[in-house]
């Protein structure tokens, strides 16, 4: 590559950091943040500088492994990829479609060229047992999305640059620089919220990195977010607080909801919550009354028991103050890639419940079944049991409930195969790894989050290095994997038409189609000089069409529809070229009730589905506060997830794989600061060292997720060496949110002891 300094997005996060990468003869000199991005402002976090050691890693895979009686194997990619073709459609044909299994990890949404190709391959494999980090993750929210907005990718944003009051609950975004929420430099915008007058609050079980920059900090009991915020419902209600602005036209089913929070006043919910009534009325207050405001909630309200109920109540007392779709409130982006209406158009707006798993009969979400129960799925005899497995870009041992039983599931499998570029505690259970070429030598642009950022801004990055000639870009992979499969499946060949349709696709490849969606998008410009000759068509087409008219997506895709007429206008790939530090187009603008997809055009506020499992609630609520110890992840900013861990800059130092655990608790189970501990649940245990602190709530411990790189064959050696243990590990897989499927990641009950009484035991 060029030498001179390049200008791209990080990709690791979801905060999409602006970085200026300096090369010198070929090789990464320095990795800082690009002070003229206008998203990110220069800001950048340690694990940006980390980039250049994923480039320079030397245990990073590059060409394909193939599993031999001698051990691992280097293949080409032609013979790999015919094997693997080969060996998937072999259990096809005999067990039938859904005998495949899949499973998408997180870094695919980081990774447009995995996204695009990810489709043809999935309607290729055409197996309905498909699995994705989505159920140990966001999944509460897309379900609030699909059941309020009518669209599973309307996310609501905080619009964090405007607000005076932010109530955040569940969500660390000092460690994790923000998520549903793409917001570099949360630090600084923090900073400015608070000397322009405006106040955080924190609500979490943990004085997290978070807390320790808020005016004020909560502590609340694991698990019990849906109670408190009930309890806030409830105050708004009773104190006439409800006042919706100008969303009283397109909601419904207020009525509903008033009935709905009746059995859970402050003072009823408060010995649940650890928060005293007053509290709990003033943060309802304190919504409602502060012009601008937002309450924030995420992984620590969505992958918990109560993750459907307390999703849609953060969603709901946004709108029950007046905060959705208003500056400074909860609003939505506008794109310039937007996935919304594109999906709206293909029909793909989300659907949930359309079928159930075959073990547990739990629902699908968009296609996907929860990650909770995929070793049930291998596991378990029968008719659909999946027989071979696709890994891509994900590290379910570590990163899914009960990775133990994972692992023994994959072992048991005919064939698996995995789109990685490391050798890690899930690739190492598959028959064939293909490695693609690593973020730096792809373009790069973020489908998904521009739709979560707290501006709208766009933003191309090109390749950096140029890959080697035998290497593939996960969407070659993916896409040579998806005509191999539908060639066999037409006994060897394909129609004219449909092969050079496959051609073209691998020649243009996924930028040539970011392009066109650029073009066509909301600041798109397709049709130049004939604009104003169009114009008056388009007008006359949305005057006559009635809304929800097929022919009204048609102009709802192009840059003349009249909500976006007013935006800035001319993007395409070769704008975003011409401004390597990207494109700022401006703040969060109201959207509503425009952008809806329900069927009536309205919010609808208590879903049926939320309703229903309100009893469940009721009935946590008249039980009996538990004295178990309950179990917490964290995160930490010099990690990120599973797979950051081989990065020697970022694991120097202390351990950062600690059991937390409060100065009552330590004395109650006799553990001392630096001990090790045992940690059991039904689904295993691990030994890992105490911290002791004040700073988690008594009564909880805290573990974060990702570690455990102790398992034999890895090919990870810095991580080996900083292995850590991995909390899914006891984190058990027949927990989920029965409302949407979510794993249940936080607020599991877990036994804790010292391990030398165990030691002793053992001995006696
Ligand atoms: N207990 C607990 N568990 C959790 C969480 C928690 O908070 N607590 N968090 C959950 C969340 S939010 C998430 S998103 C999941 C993440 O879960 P996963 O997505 O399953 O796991 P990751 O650790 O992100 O692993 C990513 C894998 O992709 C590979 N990889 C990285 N980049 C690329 C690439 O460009 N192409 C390809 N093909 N492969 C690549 C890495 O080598 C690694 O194997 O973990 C979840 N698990
Ligand atoms: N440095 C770093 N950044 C990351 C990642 C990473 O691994 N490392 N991962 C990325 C990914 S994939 C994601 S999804 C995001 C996640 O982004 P966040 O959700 O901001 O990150 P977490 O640290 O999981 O925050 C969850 C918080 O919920 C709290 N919590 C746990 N249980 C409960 C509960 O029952 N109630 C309440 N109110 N709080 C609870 C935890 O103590 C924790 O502070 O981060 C992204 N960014
Ligand atoms: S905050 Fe996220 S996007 Fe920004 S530099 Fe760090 S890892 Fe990269
Ligand atoms: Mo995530």
């Amino acid at each position: 590559m060029e030498n001179g300094i390049h200008y791209r997005t990080c990709h690791l996060c979801e905060a999409m950091c602006g970085v200026a990468i300096e090369v010198k003869e070929g090789r990464i000199a320095s990795v800082k943040g690009d002070a003229d991005d206008p998203f990110s402002r220069g800001h950048i976090c340690p694990k940006a500088v980390a980039l250049q050691d994923l480039h320079d890693d030397p245990d990073r895979l590059k060409r394909p492994l193939l599993r031999t009686g001698n051990g691992w194997e280097e293949t080409d990619w032609e013979t790999a990829l015919d094997f693997v073709a080969e060996r998937l459609h072999r259990v096809r044909s005999e067990y039938g479609r859904n005998a495949i299994g899949t499973y998408q990890g997180n870094p695919n949404v980081h990774n447009h060229g995995a996204m695009i190709a990810g489709l043809p391959f999935l309607r290729a494999l055409g197996t309905q047992n498909r699995f994705s980090a989505t159920s140990n993750d966001q999944l509460p929210h897309m379900l609030a999305n699909l059941e309020m907005f009518g669209h599973q990718v309307l996310f609501p944003v905080p619009d964090i640059d405007h607000t005076e009051l932010m109530i955040c609950i569940g969500a660390n975004p000092m460690a994790s620089n923000g998520s549903l929420m793409s917001v570099p430099d949360f630090r600084g915008r923090l900073k400015a919220l608070q000397s322009r007058g405006g106040h955080l609050v924190v609500i979490d079980p943990r004085r997290t990195e978070t807390a320790q920059q808020a005016d004020d900090f909560h502590f609340i009991r694991p698990g019990s977010d849906a109670l408190l915020l009930m309890g806030m419902v409830y105050t708004l209600f009773e104190e006439h607080l409800v006042d919706l602005g100008p969303a009283q036209h397109w909601t419904r089913d207020l009525d509903l909801v008033r009935l709905a929070c009746a059995a859970y006043p402050p003072e009823a919910v408060s010995r649940h919550t650890g928060i005293e009534a007053t509290t709990i009325r003033i943060l309802a207050r304190r919504l409602a009354k502060t012009r601008r405001a937002v309450l924030y909630g995420r992984m620590g309200t969505s992958t918990q028991p109560f993750g459907g109920l307390s999703t849609w109540l953060i969603y709901l007392l946004n709108i029950l103050t007046g905060k959705l779709d208003a500056t400074g409130g909860l609003m939505f982006t506008q794109p310039a890639v937007d996935l919304v209406a594109l999906g709206a158009m293909s029909g793909q707006s989300g659907h949930f419940g359309k079928r159930r798993s075959r073990v547990k009969g739990l629902p699908e979400f968009g296609g996907e079944y929860p990650s909770s129960t995929m070793a049930d799925e291998i596991l378990t005899p029968g008719d659909g049991q999946i027989r071979a497995f696709v890994t891509i870009a994900g590290n379910p041992v570590l990163s899914s409930p009960n990775g133990t039983r994972l692992e023994k599931a994959f072992e048991q499998l005919d064939f698996m195969v995995s789109v990685d570029y490391y050798l890690n505690e899930t690739t190492r259970h598959a028959d064939v790894i293909l490695p693609p070429t690593h973020a730096l030598e792809r373009s790069h642009y973020d489908l998904i989050f521009n739709m979560m950022a707290v501006r709208n801004v766009a933003k191309f990055s090109d390749a950096l290095f140029k890959p080697a000639a035998d290497a593939r870009h996960d969407w070659q992979i993916l896409l040579e994997l998806a005509h191999r499969l539908e060639r066999l499946c037409n006994g060897g060949r394909l129609g004219l038409r449909k092969e050079l349709g496959w051609r073209t696709f691998k020649k243009l490849g996924p930028d040539a189609m970011l392009d066109v969606a650029l073009r066509s998008g909301p600041y798109g410009q397709p049709v130049g000089a004939i604009r104003p000759a169009l114009q008056p068509a388009v007008d006359l087409m949305e005057a006559v069409l009635p809304d929800r008219h097929p022919l009204r997506h048609l102009t709802r895709l192009s840059p003349l529809d009249r909500r976006w007429q007013d935006l800035p206008k001319g993007l395409s790939l070769a704008a975003l070229r011409d401004n390597p530090h990207g494109v700022d187009l401006g703040p969060l603008r109201p959207s509503l009730p425009d952008r809806l997809y329900t069927r009536d055009g309205k919010i609808n506020l208590a879903p049926r589905r939320y309703l229903d499992d309100l009893a469940r609630l009721h009935a946590f609520l008249r039980a009996k506060p538990s004295n178990d110890l309950l179990l917490i992840g964290r995160r930490h900013v010099r990690s990120n997830n599973s797979w950051m861990h081989n990065s020697q800059r970022l694991v120097k130092g202390r351990s950062r794989c600690t059991l937390l655990i409060h100065p009552d608790d330590a004395a109650r189970f006799q553990l001392v600061d630096g001990d090790d501990a045992q940690v059991a649940t039904d689904a295993g245990q691990i030994v890992i060292p105490v911290e002791v602190t004040g700073d988690v709530m008594p009564g909880v411990v805290s573990i974060p997720h990702g570690w455990g790189h102790n398992r034999e064959g890895i090919g990870w050696k810095v991580a080996e060496a900083h292995a850590g243990a991995s909390i899914n590990d006891v984190i058990r897989d027949d927990q989920v949110d029965p409302v949407s499927g979510t794993s249940v990641l936080n607020g599991q009950p877990v036994k804790v002891r010292a391990r030398k009484h165990q030691d002793m035991r053992q001995r006696a």
